[in-house]
């Protein structure tokens, strides 16, 4: 085995291999390409921000190949020079003394100990294979992420689903766009969120739902800002937000009565006859249905079930009938929700029945959260077959077979376990080990009591990380130190479906290997590496990538190869190639679909999709009777904050200690001061944080953000029963003080 480190290591070594960069020349020639570019080793290349789903492009500046610095990108189309603290401080926290620089293994005595890649990898297929032997090949998941490049993600599914024989496989996406992803499957035929950022530009009335865009996606919100048409901008968040403090509408609805109001908007524009009845006619299926099931939404109902007043109901409607291009946003206040899946739905029913989408300014548009959650969805090979693709679909499996060289036989024709279910084989005994690449789950999985519990009962955990003390590091058996963001090569696709381009400025530190190559690695010794052979870079799988999107809604035909990529600012997609019907200009930096009113669906018809809305899984009650939100706290954090935490200039920029947002009305009943220590409980678990009195958050609500470690403790494990998402944002927990920490 030795031979295959010495055969494949020096190949992929980050010390020993090149920098990309070495490659490339100054601005205006820039090119990841094998071209062999006269080397000129101070100069700036850019490439997107790894990060969030805006996918602001990044100028860097090299000494010696080597990235020193980095500004916004002025002439990318996504950020216009524009950049938020995460991104600045991009390349700050490459630099860790948190970083795994070697492979770790538990020794006897369950201490993490570092060994070489060649013991590594005889550890990762001989326990791996050892648990397939005795309990079946489907014993072994896998959970991964998107927040690598999407080539790695291709590698990664097809390694584990066609290469390993694993069912078994996931995302934190499930976390995150599951609701989006399924909701817009079954409304469009498609997972296609239609729009581009300049819709933010051109819409009159901009309606955003449960996000928080102001510092969960503050160059979006920049975008807002440049909008030139004085335009209504209407929040409904239960808090009062930094977006809905510039809002010139907030709504401040009951937490989880999303679907009421829409439903009781939906009436409303009906009563009045405020109906784009052409659109509707020709486009859309289900409308008749859908009209006869609002009517018992009156606005006097509404109100009340919303916390509302029927004027700021009537407000709401008036305000879309008057638009002439009306933009409907939504984020994780609708997507983490267990009726996720039809509160998106009665988004994009709305925009639909008044035709707001196809046109600039328009559309019902879900923004998404990671770097490459996008790509996930569409190549990650864990819910869809490569290219937005069906398992179950023999059809499909043939595609992608050919495409790939491949033997049909080998592509499961099953779907796998969605994210919870795989925690929940784990606990009855049927998923032994577990292989988790670029994500937290010790820290972001909903109701940490259990999942720890759960994640302890493996035969074999297998973390892959940048660093070495994430909460999921510090319990696994075997950690293996990945290179991230800015030393690796690849794609991510962001919220308007823009595929930009990733490179390697910076080497990372000691043994840590770029994804790409431990999976080529793991290849290799799992006994499957001839199958992956021509995949020899990244670019090499893009161009299978461009294969298997081909006469696929997210076709990517036409994208020669990254130098256009970085030549054109990105590419969305689709982009199809000459000959084709939809051919486009690489020149138009923003596009959206549905300009012809045509969607997925075989009639071509969008639908519209409805239910009765459920109960509050948990209200507050005389026990615990505070509605606990969760979401983000700041700008400079990013989830469970193994990257931000690394950055002293961020770290400066956010409160160190979890607090916990009150009302001022429930503090003073329950006679607590601004910054004093409490307890909040739920049923599940209890946290201390510090009380952070505010009128943001109303009476009879708190909120704590989901950047600090012990948040998910309190949180309920309850998930739409479509898309599995989990939600996050709801349960019931109490304020106690002094502590009860002694009692
Ligand atoms: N700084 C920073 N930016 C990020 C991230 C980060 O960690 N840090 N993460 C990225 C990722 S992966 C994601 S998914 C996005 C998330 O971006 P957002 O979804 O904007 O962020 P959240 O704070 O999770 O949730 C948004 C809002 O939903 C509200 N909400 C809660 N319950 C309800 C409800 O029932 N109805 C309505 N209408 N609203 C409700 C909350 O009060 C909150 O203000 O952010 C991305 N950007
Ligand atoms: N209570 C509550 N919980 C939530 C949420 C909420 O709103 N409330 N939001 C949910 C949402 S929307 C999301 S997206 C999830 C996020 O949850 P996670 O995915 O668990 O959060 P991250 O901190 O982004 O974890 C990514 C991990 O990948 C590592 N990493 C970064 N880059 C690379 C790389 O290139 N390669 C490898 N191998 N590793 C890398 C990082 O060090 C980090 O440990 O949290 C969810 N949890
Ligand atoms: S808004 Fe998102 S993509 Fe842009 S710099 Fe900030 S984190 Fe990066
Ligand atoms: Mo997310």
């Amino acid at each position: 085995m030795n031979s295959i480190v010495s055969k494949i290591l020096p190949q992929f070594h980050e010390r020993s291999g090149p920098l990309t960069s070495d490659l490339l020349l100054a601005p205006g020639e820039f090119g990841l390409g094998k071209v062999p570019l006269k080397r000129k080793p101070d100069a700036t290349t850019s490439m997107v921000c790894g990060y969030c789903s805006t996918g602001c492009g990044l100028n860097i500046h090299l000494k010696d190949g080597e990235a020193i610095n980095l500004t916004p990108s002025t002439d990318y189309p996504v950020n216009l020079g524009m950049a938020c603290p995460k991104g600045w401080e991009a390349l700050t926290v490459l630099k860790s003394s948190h970083r795994a620089t070697t492979p770790l293994l538990r020794n006897s005595k369950g201490k993490l100990v570092a060994v070489d890649w060649n013991q590594a990898m005889q550890e990762f297929c001989g326990r791996f294979k050892a648990i397939q032997a005795e309990h079946g090949n489907e014993s072994v998941a896998f959970l991964s992420t998107g927040q690598i490049a999407t080539e790695e993600m291709v590698l990664l599914g097809s390694l584990a689903k066609f290469g390993m024989g694993l069912l078994h496989g996931d995302g934190n996406t499930r976390q995150c766009m599951a609701t989006s992803a399924v909701a817009y499957k079954q409304s469009f035929g498609f997972d296609a969120p239609p729009y581009c950022y300049a819709d933010f530009e051109e819409s009159d009335v901009i309606v955003l739902i449960g996000s928080n865009l102001c510092l969960a996606h503050p160059i979006m919100w920049q975008r807002i800002c440049r909008n030139p048409h004085n335009p209504e901008i209407i929040v409904v968040d239960p808090r009062r937000t930094e977006t809905a403090m510039c809002a010139t509408q907030h709504l401040a609805i009951n937490p989880k009565a999303d679907l009421e109001l829409l439903y009781g908007i939906a009436n409303i524009l009906i009563q009045r006859g405020w109906i784009d009845d052409e659109y509707v006619e020709q486009h859309t299926a289900g409308f008749d249905e859908f009209k006869a099931f609002v009517e018992s939404y009156t606005p006097e109902r509404v109100a009340h079930l919303t916390g509302l007043s029927i004027a700021d109901l009537q407000q709401f409607a008036s305000a879309i009938h008057a638009g002439k291009r009306v933009s409907f946003w939504w984020t994780m206040g609708v997507n983490q929700s267990y009726q996720g899946v039809r509160t998106a739905q009665a988004i994009i029913n709305l925009a639909l029945m008044t035709g707001n989408i196809g046109r600039p300014g328009t559309g019902a548009n879900s923004i998404t959260g990671q770097c490459n959650a996008m790509g996930s969805r569409l190549f990650s090979n864990t819910t869809n077959l490569l290219g937005g693709r069906d398992f179950q679909n023999g059809e499909h499996r043939q595609a992608v077979a050919e495409t790939l060289n491949l033997d049909a036989e080998r592509i499961p024709d099953k779907n796998s376990l969605a994210y919870p279910d795989i925690i929940e084989g784990i606990l009855r005994g049927k998923i032994k080990g577990l292989w988790v690449v670029c994500t937290n789950p010790a820290h972001s999985w909903i109701n940490q009591n259990t999942c720890h519990d759960i994640l302890d009962r493996l035969d074999f955990l297998v973390v892959q990380d940048m660093y070495a003390n994430t909460e999921t590091a510090q319990i696994a058996d075997l950690v293996l130190p990945a290179a991230g963001w800015g030393e690796k090569e690849g794609t991510f696709i962001n919220s308007e479906r823009r595929v930009g381009i990733i490179k390697k400025v910076s080497r990372a530190p000691g043994q840590a290997l770029a994804d790409f190559a431990i999976f080529k690695l793991i290849a290799q010794y799992w006994g499957c590496g001839e199958m992956f052979e021509s995949w020899n870079e990244p670019e090499d799988v893009f161009q299978a990538m461009k294969r298997l999107s081909r006469d696929q809604p997210c076709d990517i035909t036409a994208i020669r190869d990254y130098r256009m990529l970085d030549e054109c600012g990105g590419i969305q997609w689709p982009f199809v190639e000459e000959g084709s019907d939809q051919k486009f200009e690489a020149t138009v930096q923003e596009r959206r679909l549905f300009e012809d009113g045509h969607f997925y669906h075989e009639d071509g018809r969008a639908r519209f999709l409805f239910e009765e809305p459920r109960e509050l899984p948990e209200k507050p009650n005389v026990k615990f009777p505070y509605l606990l939100l969760t979401g983000r706290g700041t700008a400079s954090q990013w989830h469970t904050q193994t990257r931000t935490s690394n950055s002293p200039t961020l770290r400066s920029l956010y409160p160190k200690d979890i607090y916990v947002e009150i009302n001022a009305e429930d503090a003073s009943r329950e006679k607590i001061e601004p910054n004093q220590w409490v307890t909040v409980e739920s049923q599940r678990g209890r946290v201390r944080a510090k009380a952070f009195v505010t009128r943001t958050v109303r009476p009879g609500q708190v909120f704590i953000p989901m950047h600090y470690h012990s948040v998910n403790k309190l949180t309920h494990a309850h998930f739409d029963p479509y898309s599995k998402q989990p939600s996050y944002k709801d349960c019931a927990v109490r304020i106690r003080h002094p502590e009860p920490w002694d009692d």
